[in-house]
């Protein structure tokens, strides 16, 4: 570990954010190797995954596991969940290398610290034309036992940025494919506009977990409107509806004024 620098103990600092006098802070955080212990993971510039192992206390070890990532170039903002149902945690990632669109990466924490790559650059895409906005939450949104990952995609047309709700899920233990579900919904951000879920959780009591989402409506002249809540309510197999009558605004000045209303069929139209 020469060259690294001052630091004392376990605590690794190679490659991990946010060190600025408060103690280190992970990148990526899970139970990789499945004992118990979160752990941390990093990715190099030269596209390599490394694992210190959790010792408990916040602490890792210091000598990293590293993992040869052929298929994979960065790590933002990803996923962290046990996807498979092995007891581990994985990770997934969204991406447009393909140049063909957007997908989501499955990288299977494994028990020696490695993770397993998918032999393909892809394992499951969103709907053509869409892409993820920037974050995600996890929770079992399939009812089957294994968690999932919940992402709000956009059309990102000029004029328009129709909204779906997208889930990605496991399919078998040791498996780097995943099943992508898409509600189509049926409002628009606008141009400007954006949403992100914020917290997964049980809003109606129903025992399906739904979705809080903070949207962004584009207001006159591209201004962003007040960030407004949308409560996404889950059908217990991946898809949507809303409820309660929610209205969400309509963007100005390409859709006018006025709102989209939740109609009790779970979907939304335009009211005037
Ligand atoms: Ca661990
Ligand atoms: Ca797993
Ligand atoms: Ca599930």
């Amino acid at each position: 570990m020469a060259g690294m620098g001052g630091q004392a103990g376990n605590l690794a600092q190679g490659g991990f954010s946010g060190a600025g006098g408060g103690g280190v802070v992970c990148a990526i955080k899970g139970d990789f190797d499945g004992d118990g212990t979160p752990d941390c993971a990093t990715v190099s510039s030269a596209k390599q995954l490394s694992f210190y192992k959790g010792v408990g206390a916040g602490g890792y070890q210091a000598t990293a596991i590293v993992s040869s990532l052929p298929c994979w170039g960065s790590l933002t903002l990803p996923a962290v969940a046990d996807v498979d149902g092995d007891g581990r945690d994985d990770i997934v990632q969204t991406t447009n290398q393909s140049g063909l669109g957007y997908d989501a990466v499955l990288f299977l924490g494994q028990s020696n610290g490695t993770f397993q790559c998918p032999t393909s650059e892809s394992s499951a895409s969103f709907p053509r034309g869409f892409q993820p906005t920037y974050l995600s939450v996890t929770g079992d949104f399939t009812k089957d036992g294994r968690k999932d990952v919940f992402f709000v995609a956009v059309s990102g047309t000029m004029g328009s940025n129709q909204v779906q709700w997208i889930v990605f899920s496991g399919m078998t233990v040791g498996s780097n494919q995943l099943r992508m579900t898409a509600t189509s919904v049926a409002f628009i951000l606008g141009t400007c506009g954006a949403a992100n879920p914020t917290s997964a959780q049980d809003l109606d009591a129903d025992t399906n977990l739904d979705v809080v989402v903070s949207a962004q409506i584009c207001g006159m002249g591209d201004a962003i409107n007040t960030p407004q809540t949308i409560n996404v309510y889950g059908n217990g197999d991946g898809t949507f509806h809303c409820g309660g009558g929610q209205t969400v605004s309509r963007p100005n000045p390409t859709q006018q004024t006025g709102m989209w209303v939740c109609q009790s069929d779970g979907t939304y139209a335009a009211s005037n």
